[in-house]
């Protein structure tokens, strides 16, 4: 039976929503703090998915100034009615609270419209379009009486499509299955007439679940679906590839079958760095409700194609080494900066090719927009190489690589020089405030390259002058996101800071190329 390969998103992608439309696929997933936000993919066969654009992509939608990196842009829902595109998501802003707010487009890849805020309390917004053209909206908030029904509550009001304003009663639907933490990520579908609730119940880590409730109409009262959970590998073992599988979002296809896009985790030895990715499941409709991977019960890494696909190659993540030269004029869908655009600080060189990094006094650590750009890293076993010409003025400028879990919790490989002017390339561990040297070695020339190899047990920082010398490895979960906390997987990429000096503004690094190999 022909097969493809799971995760069908590498990398930091969680909380997946998927629609269709005729014969194409629109997925959507969180984008958090980096610009641009909430990244759209396309699929004809739900396995190989391209980058198509960005819901948030001009920094007049929405303002990610002073977010932490897990804070931003939280699970949105894309669905489709009547030649429109909604996008519904929620804006974290950490202790301040969130935000909910709607983009509609008529091309999923772009423009995007200015957001419509929400009155709606709570994260995980979504939409269903019923029947008769009424638009419902759900999310999920805090109980009022949490000793009674659990902490999480899962409500309903409709969306009045020519205002796009909530409009009418709150409906309570349901306060999941196991009473337990976070009920969230409702979705709602009509399946012969009845009305499916499906949630992710257990929080986003080990015990992450897929819940389900049902009702006659859309607005409840919905009854638990005493199967849930439908889906979870919480009682799995170590042995167990996949983890966290939950937050699920499903669609038809025009086979005639149904599939579930997952969010899910690839643990080694208990963390994980490449965050949450995104997983395909088939979905066998009952007349008892959906039964998840019917048969195994459990999410795989090779799972069979789904029907009037022949073959599908999984491209959520490049299956060789991708060199990026920087000629055109923009770079590509798969980099990011943070919080905003960066094109004042980022630029590609046209026509010389590579990139020029101007200085930034905004160090990695701030909650601004450093001069950094940076791509997910998508394989555990991955080899990394830069070649960067940078001449420091003073031993506070620095330009080169970086391993990047979140503003707190890096690593840096960078071109500086020391207090007699010469050069030096300087490897720091910078974790909740505290920056460690590791190491420090003089370089011949001002022109180097970079590297990084990761696998299994750390990330080893390496530069070539005339030859190569190793700077040092730092422990891999150092990176993970349990030790950092947070919902973000790591990201690999460039940055240049002049920290706090008025030369900063001066100094300049050339990127000539980034290399990124996965390596078997
Ligand atoms: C997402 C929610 C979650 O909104 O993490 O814990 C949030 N669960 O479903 C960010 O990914």
């Amino acid at each position: 039976m022909p097969t493809f390969a799971n995760p069908v998103l590498a990398g930091s992608h969680p909380d997946p929503s998927i629609c269709r439309v005729g014969e194409d696929f629109y997925l959507v997933t969180s984008s958090f703090a980096y610009y641009p936000g909430l990244p759209v993919f396309h699929s004809r066969d739900l396995v190989s998915w391209r980058p198509l654009g960005h819901v948030v992509h001009r920094p007049s939608q929405v303002s990610l100034t002073g977010l932490d990196v897990s804070d931003g842009l939280w699970a949105a829902t894309i669905r489709h009615h009547e030649g429109t595109f909604y996008a519904v998501v929620t804006l974290a802003r950490g202790r301040q609270g969130s935000t909910t707010f709607l983009c509609t487009a008529a091309d999923p890849a772009g423009p995007w419209s200015d957001p419509v805020v929400l009155e709606a309390e709570g994260i995980d917004p979504s939409l269903f379009f019923d029947d008769d053209g009424r638009c419902w909206f759900t999310a999920c908030r805090d109980a009022a009486h949490p000793e009674e029904t659990g902490p999480g509550e899962l409500w309903m009001r409709e969306l009045d499509l020519e205002t796009l304003a909530l409009t009418g009663p709150t409906h309570i639907l349901w306060h999941g299955a196991m009473r337990g933490a976070w009920v969230e990520a409702p979705h709602v579908y009509k399946r012969d007439g009845v009305y499916y609730l499906i949630a992710a119940e257990g929080g986003t880590e080990h015990h992450h679940a897929v819940t389900a409730a049902r009702s006659d109409t859309v607005t409840g009262p919905y009854s638990t679906d005493p199967r849930s959970p439908l889906l979870t590998h919480r009682h799995r073992g170590a042995a167990e590839p996949i983890h966290h599988v939950g937050h699920v979002d499903l669609v038809d296809t025009p086979a005639g079958e149904t599939w579930a896009v997952a969010l899910g985790v690839r643990p080694f030895e208990g963390t994980h760095t490449l965050g949450r990715e995104v997983f395909l499941v088939p979905v066998e409709w009952t007349p008892r409700g959906p039964v998840f991977a019917p048969d195994t019960g459990r999410v795989r890494l090779s799972e069979r194609l789904p029907a009037g696909t022949r073959t599908a190659t999984t491209v959520g993540a490049p299956d060789g080494p991708v060199t990026y030269e920087f000629s055109g004029s923009a770079l590509g869908p798969e980099w990011n900066s943070l919080r905003g655009p960066v094109d004042d600080l980022v630029s590609p060189r046209s026509g010389e090719g590579g990139l020029t990094i101007r200085l930034s006094p905004e160090p990695l650590t701030s909650t601004g927009t450093p001069a950094f750009i940076a791509r997910r890293q998508q394989h555990l076993r991955l080899r990394v190489r830069t070649r960067i010409r940078f001449t420091a003025a003073t031993p506070t400028q620095e330009a080169g690589l970086t391993v990047f879990q979140n503003h707190n919790q890096h690593a840096t490989l960078g071109l500086t020089v020391d207090a007699s002017g010469t050069p030096h390339v300087m490897l720091t561990a910078r974790e909740a405030g505290a920056a460690t040297r590791l190491a420090a070695v003089a370089v011949a020339d001002s022109e180097v390259v970079l590297a990084v190899d990761s696998d299994e047990s750390g990330y080893t920082f390496s530069v070539k002058d005339s030859s190569w010398t190793t700077l040092g490895s730092i422990e891999r979960p150092f990176f993970s996101t349990e030790r950092a906390g947070g919902f973000v997987g790591v990201y690999i990429g460039l940055y240049g800071t002049g920290t706090g000096t008025a030369e900063a503004d001066a100094g300049e690094a050339h990127v000539r190329w980034f290399e990124y190999t996965p390596v078997d």
